[in-house]
């Protein structure tokens, strides 16, 4: 048994503006389907969050309607989730006639039970769950139990067969081995609370636990029970992260895990260095954020640097600028007590660490100076 693990496509994502369809057609056609081809395998998981928005823009079903056709004719199966960014009822769209081409999608807890037979392996797919999903489904769940509880009442009540793979697909934050959450990335949702948590151990019991969710690609524990993370950087704090597809052989006891790296189309990239220094850079076709490291402000920066950027995600004077987390709270009740050239040299030193050479402070004086004689 031979599958592909993926998760997190968020199709129709955009980033700084950019729309990102291009560089997912060019992974799911280009990178995705020509693993499976690679690998000769014909099954691919989908882990939820297959759409960036619940209610997806014509495009991004468009794109997900090609890539589902491509696979139903090359004969290989896909098996999909909704995440907690899918509308289970749009996704759910015409999944009985969909079923018949093996393009399997499960959105209903209930249904989850039964699972989708593959060469005599069970695959049990769980939609993105809430509290409120478990309580509806009553048995073995129940109002007096929290959420971790419940679900793992609900994992256990699942019907796993003999003699064959058990395998679930579910899209939800599990902890590790110590109880410690996942490294979040920037592109996701940020979680409320902590009651969306689940344990490790309930999953244990399967041969393979597909999970979606969390970006950044990672595995938990065993080689059993992974993220996939979403396959393009999706934000550019993410431009460090190695994305990869889980290519995974199940056979008897035994568990292979391949890491497939993916080569996106562009990549997202943060270059750092002066003006001149990036204007003779060759990182052109990328999407790139630029760090500046001159000290003078430059006209139009960002109009020049898109000249030959023409993907800039954005540009930052780094040796300008602290960042906030960084510096002190400004006490704006106090500016306006101290003489002019003084609040500004405080103001200055506030936001970039740095005090004024004797020169600026000449200049500001006299600026100063000049403002103070106007006012009076
Ligand atoms: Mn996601």
């Amino acid at each position: 048994m031979r599958f592909l693990h993926l998760a997190d496509l968020h199709l129709g994502k955009r980033i700084h503006g950019y729309d990102l369809l291009k560089d997912q057609r060019h992974f799911l056609f280009r990178v995705a389907l020509k693993a499976c081809e690679e690998k000769d395998t014909s099954i691919l998981l989908l882990s939820g969050d297959i759409f960036d928005q619940s209610a997806p823009s014509g495009d991004a079903m468009s794109l997900l309607d090609d890539f589902l056709s491509e696979c139903a004719d090359r004969g290989i199966r896909v098996l999909m989730i909704p995440g907690n960014h899918d509308s289970p009822e749009r996704l759910s769209y015409a999944s009985a006639f969909f079923a018949k081409r093996g393009i399997h999608i499960v959105t209903d807890p209930a249904q989850a039970k039964k699972p989708i037979m593959i060469d005599g392996d069970a695959f049990f797919l769980i939609p993105f769950l809430r509290q409120a999903d478990l309580f509806r489904l009553g048995e073995p769940c129940s109002r007096e139990n929290d959420f971790a509880t419940n679900f793992a009442l609900y994992l256990d009540s699942l019907p796993l067969i003999q003699g064959g793979h058990n395998i679930v697909l579910a899209h939800q934050t599990v902890l590790d081995v110590e109880g410690h959450e996942p490294t979040r990335s920037d592109s996701e949702l940020p979680s409320i609370g902590t009651s969306a948590n689940l344990p490790l151990k309930p999953f244990m019991r399967f041969d393979y636990v597909a999970l979606g969710h969390i970006h950044n690609k990672y595995p938990i524990l065993s080689e059993r029970i992974r993220y996939a993370g979403a396959p393009l950087k999706y934000h550019v704090n993410e431009c460090a992260q190695r994305k990869t597809m889980n290519l995974v052989e199940l056979n008897g006891k035994d568990i292979h895990v391949e890491e497939i790296p993916i080569v996106a189309l562009r990549d997202v990239k943060k270059i750092r260095g002066s003006f001149d220094e990036l204007m003779s850079h060759e990182d052109e076709e990328h999407y790139i954020y630029a760090e500046l490291t001159d000290l003078r402000p430059i006209d139009n920066v960002s109009g020049k640097l898109k000249g030959k950027y023409p993907y800039l995600l954005g540009s930052l004077y780094v040796s300008l600028e602290k960042k906030e987390s960084d510096r002190g709270p400004i006490d704006v009740k106090a500016i306006g007590k101290d003489p002019i050239d003084e609040d500004f040299a405080k103001f200055y030193e506030t936001m970039t660490g740095k005090a004024l050479s004797s020169f600026q402070k000449k200049e500001i004086q006299e600026i100063a100076q000049a403002v103070q004689g106007e006012k009076q």
